[in-house]
């Protein structure tokens, strides 16, 4: 029977330990066998080789010996696997999303995140899937990782005992993305978790960012946009230097004209605040020509005010 709480067997660490363990008594012992041979059996102490026929006792010990640690470390494994494929049922079900190259969590509620929130002391299942290449997810701290697959669900639990901030990382080389496909696992105490999951998602924020707004206040959302651009993973695909990488780059965009590809056929547009809209949230009706249509659309990842902020900022990049 699962409960929460891992047996000896059952983590990945102590598997670890004892097959690392096995490990060095194996080299220590090699290596010590070899060195008393390599002086016992040097031409001057032993100048006439001789030939040795057998040794049924010495046979049985290096079979039964082998045997019975590869089967220890077959056990081992096994109860690991068991122990980790068995989601206790008690779990809190997340689901996960990967796509090129952020992460996006949705809980039962219907509330989204970029990162993990969990609430200390009890086991989650992330049931995880991919929108468009292979993934996957790793969670060093609780010692889970998974692929994330293109249509098909696949499944890990862990159990977050300490409140913190661990790291989660995409483990599938999936584009020249990859190495920035990183987000945090938030362990909050329960009460904590529980007043942010019944919170609607935050829409009051960046209220003011309208043109009427003082200059301070403005000045206050750009940096919300910044930051919001930083976390959200935008500036992973657009710079803000003018440099091309995956994406346009942010630098100028408002108002720059620009050639777009829309149902196939190039058309020059100005780009304006619509335009803006619009792509957030459908990436692939408008594609900027010359580049790849891979922007993952921002629908349910980013609320009303937070595009709006967004949007602020952008056009504040001149
Ligand atoms: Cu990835």
């Amino acid at each position: 029977m699962v409960t929460g709480w891992p047996t000896l067997w059952n983590t990945v660490d102590n598997v670890f330990l004892f097959i690392i363990a096995i490990s060095l008594v194996l080299l220590l012992g090699i290596t010590a066998t070899m060195i008393y041979f390599v002086v016992r059996y040097s031409r001057k102490r032993n100048p006439h080789a001789e030939n040795i026929e057998g040794n049924t006792m010495l046979e049985i010990v290096w079979t039964i010996i082998p045997t019975i640690l590869v089967l220890a470390i077959f056990y081992a494994g096994w109860k690991g696997f068991l122990y980790m494929r068995t989601v206790p049922d008690d779990a809190m079900p997340v689901k996960v999303s990967a796509r090129m190259w952020s992460w996006s969590f949705e809980y039962e509620n219907g509330r989204k995140s970029g990162t993990l929130k969990v609430p200390a002391g009890r086991p989650v299942k992330l049931i995880i899937t991919s929108e468009d290449v292979l993934h996957g997810l790793f969670i060093p701290a609780f010692r889970v990782k998974e692929d994330a697959v293109p249509g098909m669900e696949t499944y890990l639990w862990f159990l977050p005992h300490e409140p913190g901030s661990y790291d989660l990382f995409c483990t599938e080389y999936c584009g020249v993305g990859h190495s920035a496909m990183i987000t945090k696992v938030e362990v909050m105490p329960e009460k904590a978790f529980a007043a942010w999951y019944e919170v609607k998602q935050p829409q009051k924020r960046s209220e003011g960012t309208s043109k009427h707004a003082p200059t301070a206040q403005k000045e206050k959302n750009y940096g919300v946009g910044a930051r919001l651009a930083q976390v959200k993973g935008c500036l992973l695909c657009h710079s803000l230097d003018g440099t091309a990488k995956v994406g346009p780059t942010f630098k100028g965009i408002a108002g720059r004209k620009t050639v777009v590809v829309t149902s196939g056929k190039d058309r020059e547009i100005i780009v304006d605040e619509v335009y803006l809209v619009r792509s957030l949230l459908e990436p692939q009706a408008d594609v900027v020509k010359g580049f790849p249509p891979i922007m993952p659309s921002q629908k349910g990842i980013l609320s009303d005010a937070e595009i709006k902020t967004i949007i602020e900022y952008l056009k504040s990049l001149k």
